[in-house]
């Protein structure tokens, strides 16, 4: 028996999320970003409603650019909590079909149904229930791919967008794939793309065409990767819990470049203070810390720090984050944006880790209890509570 692997992914998510929670936005254009400030915002389009892509915007458009496409469209602030609280409920509803469930980013998962075919119906029925069931218990819609090859059942839930489902059946991935654009395929970027255009090879079958050796030779050990998709080969497994999510993150561009290290420290701070929420809550701790610094001269840094152990302590995460930035930005330059993310994320077991000193154990476990009072507050009252140390009001806005 093959197996039978789907990708859902939810159409337009955040835009979708306040068409339902407002009906007057149904219809309409809605973008869900940074303020466009009459086109002179500085930031991105986060998404917008399939209403607004008429007019050719998209994600990480620059929120200027999107103004200038549709300056009528409906312009709203992301709201986080929101959506990531509907992700969870959705994300239930996968749970509900398979145990093995892959959540690969706020809207999208992989679900393996394998030999599930007698319990639940067809590769088709299968989709058609979760899209349904989707429907009823959240009021958006989604988009389904199945197949029984993982990369495969991912491009076919992009294929039929919204309200997509598209099924390959086992035994016809070649065929299925052939006459797609490259640009479909994992991994295939625009430098990929250009490569590949220039040798004539504009479809995943003139890719499947190519003789291993000639990929080989183009793009060394990925050409075997390419080789390898594009003739329907992928035999990775869904991979349940969170370790398809390898990385959280948080970015802020600022209003203007700004040059102010207080202001920069405390920005970081309040990604910090979101970021170890967001870890807490979902029960996860990270061992790596990283920081995006880009400069008004566009020119980007990223750094990264390998802790010795995985944490989700507030202090400890926001004192490396502290030393990445002290040890690698250059204070006399304009910073533009400034990102911090946390990887190499693990599952959270109970209890404080007590190691090394007595005095720093009573403090890890003060400051963890202080965490955890500090997390169950804020799911309990919103995103308005806030650590003293965050109260004072210098913070970057966008
Ligand atoms: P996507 O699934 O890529 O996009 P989408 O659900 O809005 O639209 P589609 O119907 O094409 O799937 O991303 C899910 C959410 O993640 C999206 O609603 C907003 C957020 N997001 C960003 O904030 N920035 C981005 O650049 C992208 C791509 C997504
Ligand atoms: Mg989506």
């Amino acid at each position: 028996m093959s197996k039978l692997i789907l990708h859902v992914d939810m159409d337009a998510f955040f835009a979708a999320i306040e068409q339902n929670d407002d009906p007057s936005l149904c219809g309409k254009p809605v973008v869900i970003g940074s303020d466009p400030k009459k086109g002179k915002g500085r930031g991105v389009v986060s998404t917008c409603s399939y209403e607004a892509r008429v007019f050719g915007i998209r994600s990480a458009m620059p929120i200027s650019e999107a103004y200038k496409r549709c300056p009528d469209a409906i312009y709203l602030p992301p709201r986080m909590g929101r959506y990531i609280e509907v992700s969870k409920n959705i994300m239930e509803i996968f749970n509900n079909y398979s145990p093995v469930v892959e959540k690969i980013s706020v809207d999208e998962a992989f679900i393996d149904c394998s030999n599930m075919e007698r319990l639940l119906g067809s590769a088709y029925e299968i989709g058609s229930f979760i899209k349904r069931d989707v429907k009823q218990k959240s009021g958006l819609t989604c988009s389904v791919g199945a197949s029984a090859v993982k990369s495969i059942s991912k491009i076919a839930s992009d294929l039929n967008k919204p309200d997509g489902l598209t099924v390959c059946e086992p035994g016809n991935e070649k065929n299925f794939l052939a006459p797609l654009s490259i640009n479909k395929l994992w991994g295939v970027g625009k430098k990929t793309q250009a490569i590949l255009a220039s040798y004539n090879i504009n479809t995943i079958g003139d890719i499947a065409n190519t003789p291993l050796e000639s990929l080989k030779v183009m793009f060394g050990k990925n050409g075997v990767q390419l080789y390898l998709l594009a003739n329907g080969i992928d035999d990775r497994d869904v991979e349940p819990d969170y370790e398809g999510q390898k990385s959280i993150s948080k970015e802020i561009t600022f209003n203007e470049d700004i040059i102010n290290y207080e202001r920069l420290l405390h920005t970081i701070k309040h990604m910090c203070d979101e970021l170890t929420h967001e870890l807490r809550r979902s029960k996860r701790k990270a061992k790596t810390v990283n920081l995006k610094i880009r400069y008004s001269s566009f020119e980007t840094i990223t750094r990264s720090k390998t802790l010795d152990n995985s944490t989700n302590s507030f202090h400890t995460l926001l004192n490396n984050a502290h030393s990445l930035v002290e040890n690698s930005l250059t204070k006399t330059r304009k910073v533009r944006l400034i990102g911090i993310g946390f990887s190499n994320l693990s599952e959270n077991e109970d209890g404080v880790e007590i190691q090394g000193d007595l005095f720093e154990n009573i403090l890890a476990e003060n400051s963890n209890k202080t965490d955890t009072i500090y997390t169950q507050l804020k799911d309990k009252y919103g995103y308005k509570v806030r650590r003293a140390s965050l109260l004072n009001n210098n913070t970057a806005k966008d």
